[in-house]
């Protein structure tokens, strides 16, 4: 019998392995068969999108089988897995990234060219699933692609939003406009659904004494149903699953509403729960506050969860062994709930005792932090859980009572420690506070860059620092594979072909071999060359989407991240401004000898933000009155790039000479473009925080200027700002004073857009000391210009920054994680080593 079905098992798997041939003509059958039969479309003619859906769906039949292998394997082997947590999943385009992933890029190229479709216009039939808001969700899409790439056992869980991130429009004065972007139009055919994986997730009810413990009855239950997506990683057959919980009603009507005649009653108690997994919130790092939020994130940690001890549970074993087999890592605190719904698993459905099970969830969670700005810290009113998550409220006040206990036993008399270690805050209302929660429930807590987690650990956490909680560092990094590989094929080919291999790829340390050809005459001409065509590339999409006509021989000067006045978006524009001011006081002949500039920007701002909206507009006035000057020509453009996404980012960073990333020290985390900027071959002008700091550390060596580095440093921020407040030291610049006065007299924007603006820059407003750090940041550009009249040394820079960047590959970032917060292993799939019988 066991032969009988090994012979069976054997014959199916050939059968396959005919279909997934790699051939050509294998593959155009496979395309085309697609069009017909999936999506019932005739095979005689088909548009560049039908092209994309059959491609699409030919490339997932593939990661289908080697991914249900994987995760058969990971199974056999029952080894550990991680489970990433998060609300974000910035995951961009799939189509080229698959491919290339799995090594299948120019079969494809050429099947589709053999039946008369171009490969490039096909993948950019693609519409980018937004399902984040910047740097964090576009981690986690990093996070994925390394972990599968290094053969982690891992999972990615998140919700399918039915609506991202809104799509940015500017109306033609230069206001941020939002749209919704309903991604889901025409269907994504990446995803799976998994009509069978759902589960049971309540809100609101209350809680009965069972007379052992407490049960959680009542209230509303909704289903969380799976929708997996295939994670290839690059070279191996290795292949994850990112699974997002989509919302539906738990039984499809109340046939009671049916009975009392009310209809359209039961219909919207329908569309009720699916409201939980239709939106994003839009909002990068404030809290918007919003019960549907805090519902957004029981709904898929409790499903999460779920789904996890499911797994753990199929084999026969006690719960307190889960930290064995099971490692959560919280995205920020937005999954925090998560801590609390593993206590109630463990203590109301499956009968262990407080002691038990708190012992197991510390072992089980591990929290990021991404932020110190206390704005950004989550809390919910007491009042809020105690309605929404009855059973929640009652746990943590006994985790807090607890905790509190310990606190106490060891400072008697200390009340200020009692009160800021609490994870209840006093007053009206009551908040619990969600990073504190996820401190005290974690067994590890990590910054995102050196700097970063210095903060969290003396400004943020002091005390849990003092009593021995562990936190630690794990610099952030972006995979190289979609920022180098596929966003810059030409900058790719080079580094190949000078060091010989294209290892690089997953081992990014191999780029430091192009230090020793910096000297090349060769290989700087290529270099310049390669760059030249990217800002072509730009200069085209710019001129196609703005209409802006920009010379690639000027100096590319980008700033793309979310508008934040901390990020000072407002100090670029200010130099721009100076910059402008100074042209047109030159004589042609000065002129002449000046570095043409184009400052490209994009970003969005979050719908309420409205400052960050002004700082838009006000770009976009100093843009009209610059780019229309004859005076100015080529020598200056301002360009303000709408709907700054994933694949716009894949072409404007490749096209970079100088990235900007000028935040207030001490205010970005980490930051991660900036990584990404560098990798592709351009220079940094910045201030010494977030990750800059370890960039520069890395990439400049004695007596080099690789990054233009200006500002206050973080220890000085606090002082400097009390005495901008109180007058005690004034700012005295002159292109700084004529350029607020221009705000102000409305030669950019209206009255209502430059009245915020000018009042932001008062010294007793600037809390980002804007004003403050202006003069350093003239000079740091009087720099940029200096060194890129020297295109030869200039070049040179820019090939050992390349070279140096090995550090900031996210598969380092991953494999320090694995290593010393989740303790996983890596599991590279060996063929011939499953069995199939119990599927
Ligand atoms: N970040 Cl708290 C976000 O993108 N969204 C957020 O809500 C918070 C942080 C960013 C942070 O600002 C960057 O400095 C980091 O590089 C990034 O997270 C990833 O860690």
């Amino acid at each position: 019998n066991s032969e009988a079905d090994a012979k069976r098992s054997n014959l199916l798997a050939s059968l396959m392995s005919q279909y997934l041939a790699r051939d050509v003509p294998a593959i155009q059958r496979q395309i085309v068969g697609h069009v017909e039969y999936t999506l019932a479309r005739t095979r005689y003619n088909f548009d560049d999108f039908g092209a994309y859906q059959a491609t699409a769906l030919s490339v997932r039949d593939r990661l289908i089988e080697s991914w249900n292998d994987t995760q058969q394997f990971f199974t056999e082997r029952d080894v550990k897995r991680v489970y990433y947590l998060s609300l974000e999943f910035l995951m961009g385009r799939y189509l080229t990234n698959a491919l290339m992933n799995v090594g299948i890029n120019t079969q494809f190229a050429e099947a589709l060219q053999g039946i008369g479709y171009d490969m490039e216009r096909v993948a950019d039939q693609e519409r980018d699933p937004g399902l984040g808001n910047g740097g964090l969700g576009r981690l986690a899409a990093c996070f994925m692609d390394s972990l599968a790439t290094l053969n982690y056992p891992a999972w990615g869980y998140g919700i399918r939003y039915k609506y991202g991130m809104f799509f940015q429009k500017l109306d033609p004065e230069g206001h941020q406009l939002e749209m919704p972007d309903y991604w889901l139009t025409h269907g994504n055919p990446w995803e799976i659904e998994r009509l069978d994986v759902t589960y049971p997730i309540r809100f609101y009810g209350h809680v009965e004494s069972t007379g052992e413990g407490f049960k959680w009855v009542g209230g509303e239950v909704v289903r969380a149903v799976a929708y997996d997506s295939p994670i290839p990683g690059y070279d191996t057959y290795n292949t994850l699953n990112l699974r997002l919980w989509s919302a539906q009603p738990a039984k499809e009507f109340d046939l009671g509403s049916f009975s009392r005649g009310d209809y359209y009653g039961a219909v919207a108690t329908k569309e009720e729960s699916e409201k939980i997994s239709s939106v994003l919130y839009p909002n990068d790092s404030t809290d918007g506050g919003k019960e549907l939020r805090l519902k957004q994130q029981f709904f898929f940690v409790s499903a999460t969860l779920q789904d996890a001890l499911r797994r753990f549970l199929k084999h026969d074993r006690p719960l307190t062994e889960l930290p064995t087999k099971v490692a959560v890592q919280l995205n920020d605190t937005h999954p925090t709930i998560g801590i609390v719904e593993l206590m109630r698993l463990l203590m109301d459905v499956h009968g262990l005792g407080w002691t038990a099970s708190w012992e197991t969830v510390r072992k089980v969670f591990s929290y990021t932090n991404h932020t110190v700005l206390p704005e950004a810290l989550e809390k919910w009113s007491v009042g809020l859980m105690e309605k929404l998550l009855p059973r929640h409220m009652q746990i943590i006040f006994e985790i807090n009572r607890r905790h509190l206990a310990t606190i106490a036993s060891k400072y008697p008399g200390d009340g200020g420690k009692l009160q800021r270690m609490s994870i209840i805050e006093d007053g009206y209302p009551k908040m619990v506070r969600m990073a504190n929660l996820a401190v005290v429930g974690s067994h590890t807590v990590n910054g995102v860059a050196a700097i970063h987690s210095g903060l969290v650990a003396t400004r943020l956490f002091p005390d849990f620092a003092a009593e021995g909680y562990r936190i630690v560092n794990m610099t952030n990094g972006v995979t190289p594979r979609r920022w180098v590989q596929q966003a810059n094929p030409a900058l790719s080919d080079i580094i190949s072909r000078w060091i010989e291999t294209d290892e690089w790829v997953s081992n990014f340390e191999l780029a430091r071999g192009l230090e020793s050809y910096v000297n090349n005459a060769d290989l700087q001409r290529e270099f310049t060359d390669a760059k030249k065509a990217n800002k072509e590339r730009l200069a085209a999409v710019i001129k196609s989407t703005c209409g802006i006509e920009v010379s690639a021989d000027a100096l590319f000067d980008i700033q793309i991240k979310r508008i934040h006045e901390y990020k000072r978006q407002l100090l670029n524009i200010l130099g721009v401004i100076a910059r402008y001011n100074s042209l047109k006081r030159m004589s042609p002949e000065e002129r002449a000898k000046q570095v043409p500039r184009v400052v490209i920007f994009g970003g969005k701002a979050a719908a309420a933000y409205t400052q960050a909206k002004h700082i838009i507009r006000l770009i976009n006035g100093v843009g009209k009155v610059v780019n229309n000057d004859a005076d100015i020509g080529d020598l200056l453009k301002v360009v303000y790039m709408a709907n700054y996404c994933v694949s716009l980012a894949e072409v404007i960073i490749p096209a970079n000479d100088i990235s900007e990333h000028i935040s207030t020290a001490g205010m970005e985390a980490s930051g991660t473009s900036n990584m990404k900027f560098v990798m592709n071959g351009g220079l940094i002008i910045g201030t010494m925080d977030g990750a800059n700091i370890e960039i520069r550390e890395e990439t400049e060596k004695d007596g080099e200027e690789h990054m233009f580095v200006f500002g206050l440093l973080t220890p000085d921020v606090d002082g400097a700002r009390e005495a901008l407040k109180f007058g005690e030291q004034k700012v005295q610049d002159g292109r700084l004073e004529e350029a607020i006065s221009q705000i102000s007299a409305n030669k950019f924007c209206g009255p209502e857009t430059s009245g915020p603006i000018a009042s932001a820059l008062q010294p007793y407003n600037d809390y980002y000391l804007v004003t403050r750090d202006f003069a350093s940041y003239m000079d740091a550009q009087d720099r940029v210009d200096a060194s890129y009249k020297d295109q030869t040394e200039w070049v040179k820079k820019c090939i050992l920054s390349v070279a140096r960047m090995g550090k900031f590959s996210s598969d380092r970032t991953i494999r320090e994680y694995a290593e010393k917060i989740w303790d996983i292993e890596q599991t590279p799939f060996t063929p011939g080593s499953i069995s199939y019988k119990d599927p």
